[in-house]
C-alpha cells in the first residue's frame, strides 16, 4: 500500500515536471517582460557605440537578467538571429517609425519585435547594418516603403543575408552593377 502510493506520487511528480518543461520548450506561452527606456549614456550590445548617437529605430532584448539594448533594428537581429542567442527567453522590442520621427525614436513607440512589420532597404540612414524599419501596422510600412524606397518583410523572413547593407542593392530592377 505505502510502496504503491509513494510510486503514484512520483508518477505524477514526475508528469508535472515534464509538463512544465514541454510548456517552456514550445515558446507558446512564452513570457513577456516590460520594454524598458532608453537613456543618453546607453551603449550597444553588440557594437559598444552610444545608442543615442544614431537616427532610426532601436531594438532591445529584455529578459530576466534585464535588458540589451541596440543601436538599430539591424543590429538587434544580427544579435538574435545566432543560434546561441535564439534560444534565450527575452521579450525583443523596436521603434514603431509611425508613432516617432526617424531622428529620436520614442520609448513610449516600442513594440513587439516578433508582430511589427519591417521595410528593408529603405533610402534612410540608421546606425550599423542595413536600415530596418520597424512599424506596428501594415498600412503604415507600406506608406513608409510607397515614400522612402524599400519592400516589406515579417519577422521570420529576416536573416543574416538580408542584414548587409547592399543586400536590397541586388533585388531585381536594381541595374546599376556597371559603373
Ligand atoms: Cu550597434
Amino acid at each position: 500500500m505505502l510502496n504503491s502510493n509513494g510510486f503514484y506520487l512520483k508518477g505524477s511528480l514526475m508528469a508535472l515536471l515534464l509538463a512544465l518543461a514541454g510548456c517552456n520548450d514550445a515558446g507558446s506561452d512564452r513570457q513577456v517582460y516590460e520594454p524598458v527606456a532608453f537613456h543618453s549614456g546607453d551603449e550597444c550590445h553588440v557594437c559598444g557605440m552610444a545608442i543615442g548617437d544614431f537616427p532610426g529605430p532601436k531594438g532591445e532584448a529584455v529578459g530576466k537578467q534585464g535588458a540589451m539594448k541596440f543601436c538599430s533594428t539591424a543590429e538587434m537581429f544580427g544579435w538574435w538571429l545566432q543560434p546561441e542567442n535564439r534560444g534565450q527567453d527575452i521579450t525583443l522590442y523596436v521603434h514603431d517609425m509611425a508613432r516617432s520621427t526617424w531622428e529620436k525614436p520614442h520609448d513610449d513607440a516600442l513594440i513587439d519585435a516578433r508582430q511589427a512589420f519591417y521595410v528593408v532597404g529603405a533610402n534612410l540612414k540608421g546606425a550599423m547594418g542595413a536600415a530596418l524599419a520597424s512599424f506596428a501596422r501594415e498600412e503604415d510600412a507600406k506608406a513608409f516603403a510607397a515614400k522612402q524606397g524599400g519592400r516589406l518583410v515579417r519577422f521570420g523572413q529576416i536573416d543574416l543575408a538580408l542584414l548587409q547593407p547592399d543586400s536590397h542593392q541586388a533585388e531585381p530592377h536594381g541595374g546599376t552593377a556597371a559603373h
